[in-house]
């Protein structure tokens, strides 16, 4: 059923599964003239849909539009759909294929920057992690200066987002606390944890790392069992574009429309929004508010293309300086991995035969039609959350980096020191997260066809730093600053000596995972990156060949004060302007240790009741 051809009715796209219509949708091409609308969202993706059907739900009588630069997919698109699929769409035909610049302390490497250009936007492309950082990263997000946004008003609108299903097939996970209900999102733990998968959580033990079910509550610290966004009555991928089968007739989304600047006018209050500008030269004009949502790299270069940012950069483009704010594009933050990985024992099946076996990918995907468990709806769900303490029986070496590496006059570098130094929160926060990925997922290559490894199975250890010191930016590329054109992005990766002693110490946590029992028991040796890598210079010279973005960048239209650098304040109103607001990833001001989509839904969810409040 999943592959039979779908006609490619747009609207039905947006049937709820009754039967019943929710929001229009038109492409651009030839069907949706330009009009005057309420409020105008720049970008259909994950924050962008979700508040704009919930605005939409607040205020009935406001007319909304979404502009979506990506088309709106085909109904169960198998890529997007299935679970198993996940990674098959990137640099495929929904991705912004996005790089960075050259990194230099990298050897120079390129990083691919992944970016959803679809409707749904980046849930379209992620890997479907479900989960939440300690309460404390949260509360800082407060005590930085944003009156209103600590843990219990984010956990609550969170909480808003989701509707999590615990199915009797999950076999022992938790999560009573903590997971909400009712909301749009479906999200369940997969139902299968196949036998190389289940050593991980008790050798996670016997490294003195307790089991935590209750993970997404406030608490993340310890060996987990996580949800992920997947539909437990189908296996299928939940994403954002379900929040339309929510919303009103209010609400009107046009695809295929990319947004090059956001119209100002000066008044007596400040620069106000007056609509948009698209890439045709077309312009929809806004009565009460212009919102961005085209995320961490866009939202950015649509405020500099608009003339909002370092007045010399602007100039330096050719675009007249409307509003100098020094914040926008500055302030790029990404969570980085190193993984090692492991051949496991003949008799194992792993992630890896379905790319290596063509007979068992068509055996799990029909059980997958005939819904039957199938590796095809399944991703893992076993993670680990550390501290220094826990990974080196002691932070003091690190805390001696990160006080070298933090700024003094940086908020959020001070920010991230105080989660390695106050005595009352230190031993909660994560800054190593532990992912165990069933099958090989490193740099090097699976064995190639033919070669006598072909058809080994493997299973991969990433380690994730949740709190890197380096920061980067993202700015319009002077020579063609409007979008479609890319933003020249520029993580700054291992620019500070914590990060990279932080790798060096990661990798070396992973190698002692797979040699504590039970997990050694059903390895034969390291595959990547093998024995001859062993010293600490040796093991750095591996992580700048390999490492790479988990894709959560964050930070670069920060909500903080003016006077710090901020881009918003904390109703996300960009400052001097009456109307213009960010909402989307791109203004969360200090990484947190998680997977950063639950957050993003959150911040759309509140803004969406910040801003309707002042009009109802
Ligand atoms: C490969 C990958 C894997 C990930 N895995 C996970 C995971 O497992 N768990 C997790 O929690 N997070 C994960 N993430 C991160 C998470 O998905 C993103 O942080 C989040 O979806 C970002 O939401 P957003 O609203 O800020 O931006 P997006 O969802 O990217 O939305 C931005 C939208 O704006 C549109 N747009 C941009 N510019 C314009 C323009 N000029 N005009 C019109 N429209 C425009 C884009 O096309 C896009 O639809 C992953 C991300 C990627 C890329
Ligand atoms: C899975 O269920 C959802 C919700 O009912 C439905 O919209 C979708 O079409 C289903 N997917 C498949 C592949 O059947
Ligand atoms: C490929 O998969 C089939 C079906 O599961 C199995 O019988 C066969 O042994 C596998 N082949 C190899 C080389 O592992
Ligand atoms: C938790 C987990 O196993 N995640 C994996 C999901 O699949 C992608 C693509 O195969 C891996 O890169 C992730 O590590």
């Amino acid at each position: 059923m999943l592959f039979t051809p779908v006609a490619v009715a747009v609207l039905a796209f947006v049937m709820c599964p009754g039967g019943s219509m929710a929001a229009a949708i038109h492409s651009r091409d030839g069907s949706a003239p330009a009009a005057t609308y309420d409020f105008i969202i720049v970008g259909g993706g994950t924050a962008g849909l979700a508040f704009a059907t919930r605005l939409g739900q607040k205020l009935p009588a406001a007319k909304i539009l979404v502009l979506e630069a990506g088309p709106a997919p085909p109904a169960n698109e198998p890529g997007i759909s299935i679970p198993g699929l996940k990674g098959s769409t990137l640099f495929g035909p929904y991705d912004w294929k996005f790089l960075t610049t050259p990194q230099e302390k990298i050897n120079g490497r390129v990083i691919g920057q992944s970016r959803g250009r679809v409707l749904g936007g980046s849930t379209a492309l992620n890997f479907m992690v479900w989960d939440r950082a300690a309460k404390a990263e949260y509360d800082a997000w407060e005590d930085i200066g944003n009156h209103g946004w600590a843990w219990g008003t984010m956990l609550k609108y969170m909480l808003k987002v989701e509707n999590y299903v615990k199915t009797s097939s999950s076999i022992v996970f938790g999560l009573n606390k903590g997971v909400g209900t009712g909301g749009p999102i479906q999200t369940t733990v997969d139902r299968i944890q196949p036998p190389q998968q289940l050593p991980f959580i008790p050798t996670m033990n016997n490294l003195g790392i307790p089991t935590n079910l209750e993970s997404l509550n406030g608490n993340p610290m310890g060996a987990v069992y996580q949800p992920s966004n997947i539909r437990a009555s189908n296996y299928t991928r939940s994403w954002a574009p379900e929040y339309l089968w929510i919303a009103g007739s209010n609400i009107h989304i046009v695809t295929d429309a990319t947004v090059q600047k956001v119209n100002l006018q000066r008044t007596s209050k400040g620069q106000q929004a007056t609509g948009v500008t698209l890439q045709d030269g077309t312009v929809y004009t806004a009565t009460k508010e212009v919102v961005l949502s085209a995320g961490t790299f866009q939202s950015p270069q649509i405020l500099e293309a608009t003339g909002i940012g370092q007045t010399a950069l602007l100039t330096s483009a050719g675009i007249k300086p409307i509003l100098n704010l020094p914040g926008v594009g500055e302030n790029l933050q990404d969570h980085i991995y190193v993984s090692v990985a492991y051949r496991l024992k003949p008799g194992f099946t792993s992630f890896d035969s379905l790319t290596t076996n063509a007979t068992y990918a068509a055996e799990q995907m029909a059980l997958y039609q005939s819904g039957q468990p199938s590796a095809f709806d399944y991703n893992g769900s076993n993670f680990a959350f550390l501290n220094w303490n826990q990974i080196l029986g002691t932070d003091a070496f690190m805390l001696r980096l990160a006080a070298l590496a933090a700024l003094p006059t940086s908020p959020v570098d001070q920010t991230k020191l105080s989660f390695l130094t106050n005595p009352a929160i230190k031993a909660g926060i994560p800054q190593v997260e532990v992912l165990f990925a069933d099958g090989y997922t490193g740099t090097k290559g699976y064995p190639a066809a033919g070669s006598p490894a072909y058809g080994n199975q493997y299973i991969t250890l990433l380690g994730i730093l949740q709190h890197s010191f380096s920061k980067g930016s993202v700015h319009i590329d002077p020579s063609s600053p409007s979008a479609p054109s890319p933003p020249i992005i520029d993580p700054n990766y291992l620019a500070k000596d914590y990060d990279s002693q932080a790798m060096i110490q990661i990798v070396k946590y992973l190698r002692k995972i797979a040699k504590t029992a039970p997990l050694k028991n059903i390895l034969v040796g390291e595959y990547e990156p093998g024995p001859a890598v062993l010293t600490d210079a040796q093991i750095l010279s591996y992580v700048k060949d390999t490492v790479s973005t988990l894709w959560h960048p964050i930070g670069t239209c920060a909500m903080l004060p003016k006077d710090k650098n901020g881009v918003v304040d904390c109703n996300l109103k960009v400052y001097g302007t009456t109307n213009l607001r960010v909402v989307d990833a791109s203004i969360i001001p200090v990484q947190i240790s998680a997977h950063i989509q639950t957050a993003v839904y959150g911040i759309a969810e509140r803004a969406a009741e910040l801003i309707s409040n002042g009009y109802s």
